[in-house]
């Protein structure tokens, strides 16, 4: 029987070349600044990013908490997207690390217009919630992987300097963004203060996020990171997957997108699954199975007997995210599975 994982991106095995890249790292210790991998890869993702500074962190949920903490105050309001990812699956950690309260903002497919943004500012008037950070994700997860249009962000961005604001980007998926819309990742994230992106998702590193941002907010984030308990010492190991990851899997993004197209289109096809397909623009397949009458646990359950693993992503919805680890054939063969565990 095939296993066929799409529960996520985040699922991918390091290769072989990647494990030998792992295990010639030089290394040294990094809560001294001595790992030069680990430096390595900071200047690298900071100069792909555009930004003067970068710091290797364990997790993008750490990497998102880290910005949030070092550009807020407690009672400060941070302006999102409803379906942002650190409002739904992080525990609760803006809150619980920052103080800080959401601003929740329901976007058309994830994205949030400029208009929307100004009208949620508070006034400054002494009993309101400061607000104080807008956070955007590209690409957008809950929405299916839409791409953010980068004339909205310019928008967005504009908006936040009228009024003084600081600009979060949680990038988890922004090689992504990039390799869809053809946009490099400095000119996405020219707009904003902090940005986070990950290596354990599409580009297959087994471990690792890094945030980039001003030399002055990487030494606050580097701070933030020790308290926070993500300062690690030969972490070159694993900075070195990240090395490895970002000079040989970037490219192939494209060929998750195209896997994530076939899936979709073939889904779609089959009686009671409703896929917004305009949404599918990079590696992930989110699909409505309402109408089947089957409910998304029994979905899940039947596929796996079949060796199909997939998320439930909704009281409705299952999640099917394409990856390193599946190819075209396991793409194809997936979608008949699913034809045959949803029709029966
Ligand atoms: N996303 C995971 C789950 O947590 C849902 C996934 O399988 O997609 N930002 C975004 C946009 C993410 O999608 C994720 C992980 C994170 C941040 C957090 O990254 P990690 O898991 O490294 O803390």
């Amino acid at each position: 029987m095939p296993t066929i994982d799409l529960r996520s991106d985040t699922v991918t095995k390091p290769t072989l070349a990647m494990r030998q890249a792992m295990a010639a790292a030089e290394v040294g210790d990094d809560v001294f600044g001595e790992d030069p991998t680990v430096n390595h890869l900071q200047e690298k993702v900071a100069s792909l990013l555009g930004k003067e500074a970068a710091l290797f962190v364990p997790s993008g949920t750490m990497g998102n908490q880290l910005c949030i903490k070092a550009q807020t105050s407690p009672g400060d309001e941070v302006i999102c997207e409803h379906g942002a990812h650190f409002l739904h699956y992080e525990g609760g950690a803006l809150g619980l690390l920052s103080g800080a309260q959401p601003r929740p903002l329901a976007g058309a497919n994830g994205i949030l217009a400029a208009e929307q943004i100004e009208d949620a500012i508070r006034p400054s008037i002494y009993y309101y919630p400061k607000t104080r950070l807008i956070a955007l994700e590209n690409t957008h997860n809950l929405a299916g992987g839409v791409v953010y249009p980068i004339a909205e962000i310019r928008r967005i961005h504009e908006t936040a300097t009228r009024h003084d604001l600081k600009m979060h980007l949680d990038g988890a998926r922004l090689w992504n963004a990039s390799i869809a819309s053809g946009i490099p990742p400095h000119e996405y994230c020219r707009y904003f203060d902090s940005v986070s992106v990950c290596l354990s998702k599409g580009l297959g590193a087994p471990v690792g996020s890094v945030v980039a941002g001003s030399a002055g907010f990487i030494a606050h984030a580097r701070r933030l990171r020790k308290i926070f308990g993500g300062g690690m010492r030969q972490a070159g190991i694993l900075a070195a997957a990240g090395i490895y990851a970002l000079d040989h899997h970037l490219e192939r993004l494209a060929d998750d997108h195209a896997n994530a197209r076939l899936l979709a289109e073939k889904l779609s096809t089959i009686d009671g699954v409703r896929i917004n397909l305009e949404t599918v623009q990079t590696n992930i397949v989110i699909m409505d199975i309402a109408a089947t009458k089957m409910a998304p646990a029994v979905a899940v359950d039947k596929l796996l007997r079949k060796g199909v693993l997939v998320a439930p992503f909704g009281k409705t919805t299952l999640r099917a995210v394409t990856h390193l680890d599946v190819d075209r054939q396991g793409i194809i063969t997936a979608a008949e599975l699913f034809k045959s565990s949803l029709m029966a």
